[in-house]
């Protein structure tokens, strides 16, 4: 089961500069559209932090895999999704920086720090938790906390509330993708199985995924299937926008840490996107991963969507 693998990889290893605006700090409106190609959109965090969203526009896709794609799992089934309005969405994971103003403004405690043990929620759900009196890791970790480093060890109910906190401070609907929207933005009117393409050799530059280093660094043995056959520098999680930028102006959509999705069934949400620690199976465009919603670890981070507005016409030049 994929709920499993995140945890067993995890175990396993052991181991653009914002245009410029005028205003001066404290007078900002708190989102503004700036002018740009296609259109972005910055939400002010505060303290000069910010957040750089892409427009990503309306469209219509094919969501999930080919039967006879590699790694493929049962759950992609192929089908029509149609993206009925556009919507902005944050050019890289959410960092360390950014979610840290979000605590330091609320003094808000995620999952995993409060509760320090990832617990069993229902008997017969299942239930991913380490052995008795093992600490959980959080982001405030040293080891999660270079230089914009995507924020990890969230939960999805953390990621929810620093999507609730946001809303409320900027006016604008702040919220996760849902997994149509992730693999639409995703893609970027792509159909392989990868963003470059159909075989996994061939993202050498476009991700921070298990690679040859991660096989080196790793605690035993990994079979050929278990890594890309590429090093990519980062054996751990690389500063957001260190690769290349989808079609929609887009980083780290593969690899880097998972990111969470909206929707899910029961307690149980969508992880997209792969990790530092995945295989290439789980690093494909349609590759559906989930887990608990209060369940955080290394490898898992998020980035938001932002609604677009009545009014917004998407050319970049409407502003708040
Ligand atoms: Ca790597």
């Amino acid at each position: 089961m994929r709920i499993m693998f995140i945890v067993s990889t995890a175990v396993l290893i052991g181991i653009a500069a914002l245009s410029v605006l005028a205003e001066a700090k404290g007078h900002r409106p708190a989102a503004r559209s700036i002018r740009g190609q296609g259109g972005e959109l910055l939400l002010n965090l505060g303290d000069n932090v910010e957040i750089e969203l892409a427009r990503i526009p309306s469209g219509e896709f094919i969501m999930g895999s080919p039967q006879n794609e590699t790694g493929r799992e049962s759950d992609e089934k192929q089908h029509i999704v149609k993206i009925v309005k556009p919507y902005y969405m944050s050019k890289t994971h959410i960092t360390v920086e950014q979610f840290g103003e979000f605590v330091q403004r609320t003094g808000y405690r995620t999952d995993a720090e409060r509760v320090h043990k990832w617990v069993r929620l229902e008997v017969g759900e299942g239930g991913l938790y380490p052995p008795n009196n093992t600490r959980v890791e959080s982001w405030r970790d040293d080891a999660h906390r270079q230089v914009n480093a995507p924020v990890v060890c969230v939960s999805w109910q953390d990621a929810k509330a620093f999507c609730k906190w946001l809303s409320d401070k900027t006016e604008r609907e702040v919220t996760l993708p849902s997994e149509e929207q992730w693999e639409y933005a995703c893609r970027a009117g792509t159909t392989t199985a990868y963003p470059w393409g159909e075989h996994p050799d061939g993202g050498k530059g476009w991700a921070n995924c298990a690679d040859k280093s991660f096989k080196r660094a790793a605690a035993k043995p990994l079979p050929d299937s278990a890594y890309f056959n590429w090093d990519d520098g980062f054996v751990h999680a690389s500063p957001v926008g260190s690769f290349k930028a989808n079609g929609f102006g887009l980083y780290d959509m593969i690899g880097n840490v998972f990111q969470w999705c909206d929707g899910g069934v029961g307690r149980i949400r969508g992880l997209r996107g792969g990790s530092w620690a995945s295989e290439p199976s789980l690093c494909r465009c349609a590759a559906r991963g989930k887990n608990f919603s209060n369940y955080s670890d290394k490898c898992i981070g998020f980035r938001v969507i932002v609604s677009i507005k009545e009014g917004e016409d998407g050319s970049g030049t409407s502003s708040d």
